[in-house]
């Protein structure tokens, strides 16, 4: 009777999570296939042989039974020993070598790569998760069981993983009294009223979506970060999310305050040549590891948006670098220097001034002073994560430094999640941009991988700020980008519409409707939100010194930040050119020099990026520059609009939650795009005078303009 009773609980729980979509569970959902479907893998064992037993195995069998009790109803019978029967087996190679010596495991396998293999071993049938490290199999286990969610076909499976990259990793931008630099998606997960929270559930929660994606690291704090985070009595807090990683393979790191040794380490100086502050670094790295065994290292942003750094004491970002990586070598650990290092003064009045240029001028010269145990950060563009930005050049500029990509998951400039923008497109373009090293084939995704100049390390970070809110980045469409994220961290050959395809049926199940819809309303997004927010790469249009989200296309300019599109009466546009403009297009190989040097080769979207121009300019379109501003804006807003009315055609073809949900946000979203698209077409009217073509942007005279 008992037993019955939990029985119906359990069924009744069930049908209530099931019901309840809050986005908590993302794109591990789990959902039962339908009886039909689940019968394509009624020969998948049931017994389930775990080869080990550290936590992140142990985990990785958890993970198994969960995922086919849920997805396929069927319970998993955990075996210590390797019975000559039908199994489902975890383990690294060499345990699996051990086991079934006739096996020919791939050779090559990179740590945290793994192999799915059906297999007879002593005669039976098995299905074999191998792995490299422990962290490798876990990986495998979660690409299996995506497959079954998916429906997808695995009876003869042999398949090989490879991660592109050892980097793989997500910084949050969480400060310690619990709020979010930059967040969207409710206070901080780690911690709140100056401590770490007690509960870590959701930090553990979490270590599980990234692992689930292949993402092997987590720097948790702000990298405008507060120097108690390295206060001894905090060392010991942060160790217990440091707990709740470990299981997942997830490693923790620390965003540090280079003056540290200076606030709370009592010394009179941080200045990273005195041998005080090495030994200062030394020590409190020691009594991390102490704490944290595995911990990943530091990031560091120095001389930046006000921070101090080694400027103070005339050193360079390498001395700096350096010191601590010192402190880090023996524990294997790492630093990440960010090469966000601007000066936010810049005279606007003087037109070779250019903050675009300032990543390459500081780290470039540095090249080859780098500790080998420092990963120079550089940000997807030369700017700060606007609609649209070239690659960075600093991505060719450092051949004896080993380099990883920073890209915001976190909506910063692109709709602060209240706006529906998919970035993997985005992203794609610029690991893919070809970089023309030496005249070579050099994708961005190689050279930070560490492929093209041969570095020991790199590769992929994040900035993903999710929060306490139930679907962690508060709108669960924009759960695509995190989940994007970790998949071409793992492979950037990734097409964008392959990993929407995975993740649309993982978030939403396999409604051809839902799925066709929800696949093309992501894919078409971010040029949607760029056609009424960023027209021909003259930067995001918005309040710049502000809240980085409403129009504001005068904030940009007359001040220090060197956001500049440069819009006046005649023209609009950065001369950023070598004969005429600050030279930025100096900075790239002579390749790219040739691209983007004449505006008659340099492509559209990136025109005013480059350029200066009038009004009048014909683009490649055939339009003008200004016809094009007033076309965009208005076509932007419609196809938002229209964006509703696809939505509107899933009603029962999601579920009720995630369908109100999202309906009140693309109808929120249409609104704001007209306040945009007015905001921007009335303000370049006011500039330049030219009215539209179309007459739809009201005139001086209150008049509609020419038809
Ligand atoms: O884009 C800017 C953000 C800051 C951020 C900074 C950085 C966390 O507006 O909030 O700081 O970039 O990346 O350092």
């Amino acid at each position: 009777m008992l037993r019955f009773a939990l029985g119906t609980t359990f069924v009744f729980l069930m049908a209530a999570t099931a019901a309840a979509e809050t986005g908590a569970e993302a794109w591990l959902r789990y959902s039962a296939l339908s009886p039909q479907a689940a019968k394509t893998y009624q020969h998948l064992p049931r017994k389930l042989v775990r080869l080990g037993d550290s936590a992140v195995l142990k985990t990785a069998q958890q993970e198994l039974v969960l995922g086919a009790a849920q997805i396929l109803g069927e319970t998993l019978r955990v075996s210590e020993n390797s019975s000559p029967e039908d199994a489902i087996i975890l383990g690294t190679l060499p345990r699996i070598r051990a086991l079934a010596p006739a096996l020919h495991p791939p050779q090559n396998l990179e740590p945290d790569g793994y192999w799915l293999k059906t297999a007879k071993i002593h005669g039976s049938e098995c299905l074999v998760i191998g792995a490299s490290t422990d962290r490798g199999v876990i990986y495998g286990v979660f690409a299996l069981l995506g497959k079954i969610a998916r429906g997808e076909a695995i009876a003869d499976i042999d398949e090989v993983q490879q991660p592109f990259a050892p980097i793989r990793w997500v910084n949050q931008s969480d400060n310690l009294d619990g709020r979010i630099e930059r967040g969207y998606g409710g206070p901080s997960i780690f911690f709140a009223n100056g401590n770490v929270r007690s509960d870590l559930t959701r930090a553990s929660a979490y270590a599980r979506l990234l692992a689930s994606v292949g993402i092997n690291g987590c720097t948790i704090n702000n990298v405008n970060a507060a120097p108690g985070i390295l206060e001894d009595s905090f060392i010991a807090q942060v160790s217990h999310i440091a707990d709740v990683f470990r299981p997942w393979g997830v490693q923790l790191s620390l965003s540090v305050d280079l003056s540290s040794p200076k606030v709370i380490g009592g010394l009179d100086t941080f200045d990273p040549l005195d041998p005080r502050v090495a030994e200062w670094w030394r020590k409190k790295v020691d009594e991390i590891y102490r704490h944290v065994p595995d911990f990943g290292g530091f990031v560091v942003k120095a001389d930046s948006e006000g921070r101090l750094g080694p400027s103070t004491y005339g050193r360079t970002a390498a001395d700096a670098a350096n010191v601590i990586a010192r402190a880090l070598k023996p524990h294997g650990g790492v630093v990440f220097y960010r090469a966000f290092v601007y000066n936010h003064h810049l005279d606007w009045r003087d037109l070779k001034n250019d903050r675009a240029k300032a990543a390459y001028d500081n780290f470039h010269p540095l090249d080859g002073a780098f500790d080998d145990n420092v990963i120079v950060q550089i940000k997807n563009g030369p700017i700060d994560f606007q609609v649209r930005e070239p690659a960075s050049p600093l991505f060719a500029g450092l051949r004896r430094t080993n380099e990883s990509i920073e890209l915001q998951i976190t909506q910063e400039y692109t709709g602060q999640q209240r706006h529906l923008c998919f970035l993997v497109p985005m992203w794609k373009e610029v690991l893919d941009f070809d970089m023309r090293v030496d005249s070579n084939s050099t994708p961005v995704k190689d050279i930070v991988a560490g492929r093209v100049f041969h570095r020991p390390v790199g590769g992929f970070v994040g900035v993903a700020n999710v929060g306490m809110d139930a679907n962690w980045l508060g709108s669960p469409l924009s759960m695509a980008n995190l989940y994007g994220f970790g998949r071409l961290a793992w492979d950037p050959n990734l097409s964008a519409e392959k990993i929407i395809d995975d993740w649309t049926r993982l978030t939403f199940g396999a409604d051809p409707l839902a799925l066709k819809t929800i696949t093309s309303l992501q894919l078409n997004s971010w040029h949607v939100y760029e056609s009424y927010t960023g027209p021909l790469g003259a930067g995001t249009l918005t309040n710049i010194v502000g809240n980085h989200y409403d129009p504001g296309p005068e904030s940009s300019e007359e001040n220090g930040w060197g956001q500049w599109h440069r819009a006046d009466h005649q023209g609009i546009g950065m001369d950023r050119t070598i004969a005429t403009g600050t030279g930025y297009i100096g900075q790239y190989p002579p390749g790219v020099q040739e691209l983007y040097e004449s505006p008659a080769n340099c492509p559209d979207n990136l025109l005013l990026f480059f350029h200066h121009v009038p009004y009048t300019y014909t683009l490649h379109s055939g339009k003008t520059v200004i016809q094009h501003v007033y076309d965009s804006h208005y076509d932007g807003a419609d196809r938002v609009r229209d964006f509703i009315a696809q939505w509107k055609m899933l009603e029962g073809h999601v579920d009720d939650d995630r369908y109100r949900d999202i309906l009140a946000r693309l109808q929120y979203q249409a609104g704001e795009a007209i306040v945009w698209r007015d905001a921007i077409c009335n303000w370049i009217y006011r500039l330049s005078g030219i009215p539209d073509q179309k007459a739809r942007v009201p005139t001086a005279s209150g008049l509609q303009g020419n038809r």
